[in-house]
């Protein structure tokens, strides 16, 4: 057992705790240190109470500033050393690196005192010198444990985690002071790793109603805000699919894992059984020509794509035939209706009309243009039947609109919809603004054939390596360079067999 006397400076009067080294939060003692930590926080004003807002963006009644916590180094160690006491003794790891900039400290007291060696990861990457993002000496494969003063979201996290796995690191786990309860937890998981936190932040507020800090009214405005923001999005980088360096990208199998939306779940679990990442855009000129090209296709493809509208011979049983040759070939349809109105009327063109997409379609897609409550509308509708959803957060097109702030908000909705949307239509998902999506999301680019050029009406392609390799997408799109060909099924075997290929080569 370990005596620490925290005070220091000005009027900080000293005040001794007893932190085992393995501390459990049931034990009594335990309880009584983290009291203590929680009353000197708010002693030094690390806890502040009134509107601020946080990196997420949204206003909160509460703010934890731990910057702070430099100026007072007994407090410091107290929680260096209470905080690495929190994990489970099973938990392992060869180095720790803190999240810049407030858990700099902590780190490096926990590893001065621990003797584990630290990295350091730069948040602004030198285009001088050697440019690294993470300093200090590694080696592949080593497993590194993260340390963080505060959650929300997790995106700090998630952001430093994927530099690390950029560089060859693992990471399993984050060890942080406050978990402040809003999807943190649950994001950081998503990206596959497990959140220990010494204290949450509604216990935090507890104890300070308890020792008279405040009052019963900022106590209640706390909680009421903690239970209509338990769910923050990611807004930052997340480690996605890929890393942004193209590296160590998560297999289909284990982001089936990850994915909420039963749609995106099975088109993961169908990639996987057949070997295939390939969408055939079936782009024909009659609805006959089209299910005959499915019946033909279906062994090769993971999904078919459809433009319904195009289909001057439609009936109503078109949806029955096709779903029936998807269930033999077990692919999934994928209506590229992009859709774009207002939420109450794409519920109307999602269902109804001649179409009555939502019968047969596994998968549609629309435009964020209208805002979020296209997906809401959609939702309505599709999340009932088990459908999925994709964005429209790039385009192949040449001077298309979607990119920069456009591309981050759809990845924003996604986020905020992850029960419904199962990904996104894109084209250079490695170089978002936001860094690469949640790996439960799948990234499906159209304007794919063997070689790079273009249409003359601004389709431009990239080939299945650019695209999967490169661009960090996970399945090709590919129309007029299988149903032009002159044998579509041996074209369609070339494309499945490139883009699996480039699917397995991204994934070592
Ligand atoms: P192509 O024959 O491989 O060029 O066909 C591409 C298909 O993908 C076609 O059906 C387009 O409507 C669709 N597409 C696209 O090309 N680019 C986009 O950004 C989107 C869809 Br969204």
């Amino acid at each position: 057992m370990t005596d620490y006397a925290v005070m220091e400076p000005g009027s900080l009067k000293p005040i001794t705790i007893f932190c085992s080294s393995n501390m459990s939060p049931s034990s009594s003692s335990s309880s009584a240190a983290m009291e203590s930590l929680i009353l000197q926080l708010h002693e030094i004003s690390a806890v502040k109470f009134g509107n601020f807002k946080l990196k997420s963006g949204i206003s909160s009644p509460i703010y934890i500033d731990l910057r702070l916590i430099v100026s007072y180094p007994k407090l410091l160690t107290l929680i260096s050393n209470t905080i690495i006491s929190t994990l489970p003794s099973e938990t392992k790891f060869d180095l720790i690196c803190g999240v810049p900039y407030t858990a700099l400290p902590i780190a490096t007291v926990i590893s001065t005192t621990s003797n584990v060696p630290m990295l350091m990861r730069r948040k602004e990457i030198k285009d001088y010198g050697t440019s690294k993002a993470i300093e200090g000496v590694f080696e592949n494969d080593q497993l590194c444990l993260i340390v963080e003063d505060l959650v929300t979201s997790g995106t700090s996290v998630i952001e430093t985690a994927v530099q690390l796995r950029n560089v060859g690191l693992k990471v399993k786990d984050v060890v942080v002071l406050i978990d402040r309860e809003q999807g943190g937890r649950e994001n950081l998981m998503a990206n596959g790793i497990t959140l220990h936190s010494m204290v949450k932040l509604s216990d935090m507020v507890k104890v300070l109603r308890e020792k008279g800090k405040v009052s019963e009214d900022v106590e209640g405005m706390v909680f009421r805000f903690l239970e209509e923001n338990r769910n923050v999005a990611v807004v930052g980088p997340v480690s996605g699919g890929l890393s942004s360096g193209g590296k160590a990208r998560l297999s289909f199998g284990e982001r089936s894992k990850l994915a909420k939306n039963p749609t995106g779940k099975k088109l993961f679990d169908v990639m996987v059984e057949k070997e295939s990442n390939l969408c055939l855009s079936a782009d024909v000129s009659t609805a006959s020509e089209l299910l005959a090209l499915a019946e033909k296709i279906g062994p090769e493809i993971c999904m078919l794509k459809t433009h319904v509208d195009i289909l001057p011979d439609f009936t109503p049983d078109f949806g029955s035939k096709l779903r029936s040759i998807a269930d033999k070939h077990n692919f999934l349809i994928f209506e590229d209706r992009k859709f774009a109105d207002i939420g109450n009327t794409v519920t109307m063109q999602y269902e109804g009309g001649i179409f009555r997409i939502l019968e047969w379609a596994d998968i549609v897609n629309c435009h964020i243009i209208s805002g979020p409550g296209i997906v809401d509308g959609l939702k309505l509708k599709g999340l009932p039947r088990g459908r999925g959803l994709l964005l429209l957060a790039e385009m192949s097109s040449a001077g298309n609109f979607a990119k920069g702030d456009y591309t981050a908000a759809a990845a924003k909705i996604a986020e905020e919809n992850s029960d419904f949307v199962i990904g996104f239509i894109s084209v250079n998902p490695a170089s978002w603004p936001t860094g690469p999506s949640n790996p439960a999301f799948i990234h499906a680019t159209p304007g794919v054939q063997l070689v790079k050029g273009g249409d003359a009406l601004g389709q431009q392609y990239n080939t299945p390596n650019s695209v999967i390799c490169e661009r960090g997408s996970d399945i090709i799109i590919v129309g007029r360079g299988i149903i032009k060909a002159d044998n579509p099924v041996d074209a369609a075997r070339e494309y499945r067999a490139q883009g699996w290929n480039a699917y397995l080569a991204s994934c070592k």
